[in-house]
């Protein structure tokens, strides 16, 4: 019989089975808690059943507590009143796991008193990824079963475990034959009731959290250890104290504090912001005229030109995912290199136990290196990262259209240049698409993909649908110099080397934007990027600070000087050469210093960036504010507790950055003219949300 429209109830035999449908992932939505707290009431009111399984339909177990409720209020019952009634059901209650039992899923799995699920199923407590904690239990319950060393990497990382090793740790009671999960459960069941098992409460389980048994430094000590990793960020800390509190206090009262903790988490922007990079993540997959049914094409060999860093990261990623690549330079002696570093790189991976030699080995065993273009006249999938220079890519793309099979679709990993332009080259621009890759390409998260006029609407889908395929996510955008990304960097870029003339120092400017949350500010990644990239000897003038140092050999981290004075452990600190060459700089151009504080760096530089986004969404070179914003979290270090640049805008005041441009477009002019669809929006009393 159904009890809700997303819940079915029957009994087999002695045992109730409750199963839950709510596409796509089950998130537990008011009408499942609803559905699950009347199928268990039912199981304990019906004296011929003696236990209960509870299973989901469809792709996955409880995804979690259904983030698209919150902030809407108190809907009742409330997930903890679901859990409850489960835990205190006077029937064994079996959760059947498969898919992702993710979040408030796995906290309603931990209350009931056993646990099967089949080999391909996962579980893990992500909470922490939308800058929240686990709220309903999670972080009381985890720990007495996996101990609260276990916990802290479990909760804090939010990364998924297998089924493999759930069951090691005690989190899963047995793991049934895949596609059998329902039968599997049954009959556990059946078993739990023959030999008339416990009802077993993880919150009565002490013995993992007994104080006597923990090391009272292990928390300090985790904090340190992780102190880079969670900079920033609220949620980590939060955790780390509710699993302190798990060892310190009665279950019940550490019950409590977790709430409180959940709650303030809740109320925070940090968690408004990651939880509307979670969706908007989602979002730029969907383009809207291009429907999701639009045919795509399959990649089955990808051939990259250029073994250079670009092109051997580019080539990293498909292997990686099992697919073929051959890989093309022009002299042997490149090659050799370029195959070597992603030896070695794939070597190092190794080492670090993230891979095994033989993940090494079959992945080298796909790649083919050639000096020869036309061998991949049979690859499906071209991407060119060549020298970044107009002509070089035209010629590149006449040769491939040469021998390219028709249906091949044909990449530039530019990161300025017209694809227009490069696409013009050839006899078939519908099948010409930019793939923006970030540097390291095998690591960065984004990939910008650039339609060009003519590009297919297949061959963006298929764009599409490989970035996910390799792991990345795929943004849209339209052509323009440096398209969305680099375009408003070079805003930054523009203020930080304005504001060290005028009176900042380098770390200054870095501190702040340290301090903002970037991994760096822009001169140490200039050093680290090498201080000579795109600097041209010949015709190097001493024009810029930049010329200078470059001229007197201070090239970045490789020489151990740059923008700072680096110790042989790399260690940067501000250097006195570079502050004099500042100063003889600002006084042979007549330029009197003043000084500058911080909030005037982070405007410059930040606002401008904003201001910026709001001219590309004018031009339609980006579909959606928050397109933007996941080019900026996943291709910049833009830290993701402030939800990106356009969200950051909304929070701060879409007025406020207007007054501000204002103010500094009176005072230095046209680099902060104010975009029209900012002045719009504040004229309309409205934000980038409500685009
Ligand atoms: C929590 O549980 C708090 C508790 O501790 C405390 C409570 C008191 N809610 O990712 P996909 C949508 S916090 C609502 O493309 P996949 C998603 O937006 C939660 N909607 O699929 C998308 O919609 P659309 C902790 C959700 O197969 C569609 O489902 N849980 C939710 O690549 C498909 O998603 C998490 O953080 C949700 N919870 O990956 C888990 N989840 O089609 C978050 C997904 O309209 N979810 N949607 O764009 C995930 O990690 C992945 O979605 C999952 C599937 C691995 C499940």
């Amino acid at each position: 019989m159904q009890i809700n429209d997303v819940t079915h109830y029957e009994v087999v035999g002695e045992i109730a089975v409750a199963t839950l449908n709510s596409p796509p992932v089950n998130a537990l939505s008011q009408r499942v808690r609803i559905g699950i707290n009347e199928a268990v009431e039912k199981a304990v009111a019906d004296p011929s059943v003696k236990a209960m399984v509870l299973i989901c339909e469809g792709r996955t177990f409880f995804a979690g507590a259904d983030i698209t409720e919150f902030g809407k209020g108190k809907l009742l019952p409330t997930l903890r009143e679901v859990q409850e009634t489960i835990e205190n059901a006077s029937k064994p209650v079996i959760a059947a796991i498969h898919g992702t039992a993710l979040g408030g899923g796995l906290e309603v799995a931990l209350v009931t008193h056993y646990r099967v699920a089949v080999p391909s199923a996962r579980c893990g407590l992500p909470e922490v990824k939308l800058g929240l904690l686990p709220g309903a239990g999670g972080t009381q319950r985890l720990p007495r079963i996996v101990g609260p060393e276990r916990a802290l990497e479990i909760i804090t990382s939010g990364d998924q475990l297998s089924a493999q090793d759930a069951l090691e740790m005690g989190l899963l009671d047995k793991v049934v034959e895949e596609g059998k999960l329902r039968e599997g459960a049954i009959a556990f069941a059946e078993q739990v009731v023959a030999e008339n098992r416990p009802l077993v409460k993880v919150r009565e389980m002490n013995d993992k959290v007994d104080p006597a048994k923990v090391d009272p430094a292990l928390f300090d000590n985790f904090r340190k250890a992780k102190a880079r990793k969670f900079r920033g960020f609220k949620a980590p800390e939060h955790i780390i104290r509710c699993i302190e509190a798990a060892v310190n206090m009665p279950f019940d009262e550490a019950f409590k504090y977790e709430r409180q903790l959940f709650e303030e988490l809740m109320a925070d922007s940090q968690s408004a912001a990651q939880r509307h990079v979670f969706f908007a993540e989602r979002q730029a997959a969907k383009i809207d005229d291009i429907p999701k049914d639009t045919p795509t094409q399959d990649i089955r060999k990808v051939g990259v030109i250029g073994a250079g860093t670009m092109g051997g990261g580019i080539a990293m990623n498909f292997l990686n995912v099992g697919l073929p690549v051959t890989i093309v330079e022009t002299k042997a002696e490149a090659l050799e290199r370029g195959l070597g570093v992603i030896r070695k790189n794939y070597e190092n991976t190794a080492k670090k136990g993230r891979i095994s030699q033989d993940d090494v080995e079959t992945r080298m065993g796909l790649l083919t290196g050639s000096l020869d273009m036309a061998e991949l006249s049979d690859c499906d999938l071209i991407i060119e990262a060549v020298f970044e220079q107009m002509d070089i890519k035209q010629a590149v793309f006449s040769r491939l259209d040469e021998f390219a099979k028709p249906d091949a679709i044909l990449a530039t990993n530019t990161s300025y240049l017209d694809v227009n332009d490069i696409a013009a080259m050839t006899s078939r621009p519908e099948q010409v698409v930019g793939l923006h890759f970030f540097s390291p390409a095998n690591v960065m998260r984004l990939l910008e993909i650039v339609r060009a006029d003519k590009t297919s609407k297949s061959v963006v889908a298929t764009s599409l649908k490989l970035a996910k395929q390799i792991g990345k996510v795929g943004v849209v955008v339209g052509v323009c110099f440096g398209f969305v990304g680099n375009r408003m960097l070079a805003q930054r870029q523009r203020e930080a080397e304005k504001l060290i003339l005028e009176g900042a120092w380098p770390w200054d400017v870095d501190r702040v934007l340290y301090d903002f949350g970037f991994p760096m500010g822009p001169f140490a990644m200039r050093d680290l990027a090498g201080m000579d990239v795109g600097w041209d000897p010949e015709k190097s003038s001493s024009s810029t600070v930049r010329e200078i140092l470059n001229e007197m050999g201070r090239r970045g981290q490789k020489t151990n000087a740059g923008f700072y004075d680096y110790d042989e452990k790399r260690k940067a600190t501000p250097s006195k050469v570079v502050e004099q060459v500042i100063l003889d700089f600002c006084e042979k151009k007549g330029i009197s210093r003043r000084p500058v504080s911080d909030q005037e760096i982070l405007e410059r530089c930040v606002y401008s960036m904003v201001n910026e986004g709001a001219n590309i969404l004018l031009e339609g070179k980006a579909a959606r504010a928050s397109d933007i914003d996941i080019v900026w979290i996943t291709g910049y270090g833009w830290p993701a507790y402030r939800g990106g640049p356009m969200f950051w805008g909304d929070l701060v005041g879409l007025d406020t950055i207007l007054d501000s441009l204002r103010k500094l477009e009176a005072e230095h002019g046209d680099d902060f003219k104010p975009s029209p669809l900012l002045e719009r929006l504040v004229s309309e009393g409205k934000g980038f949300k409500d685009l």
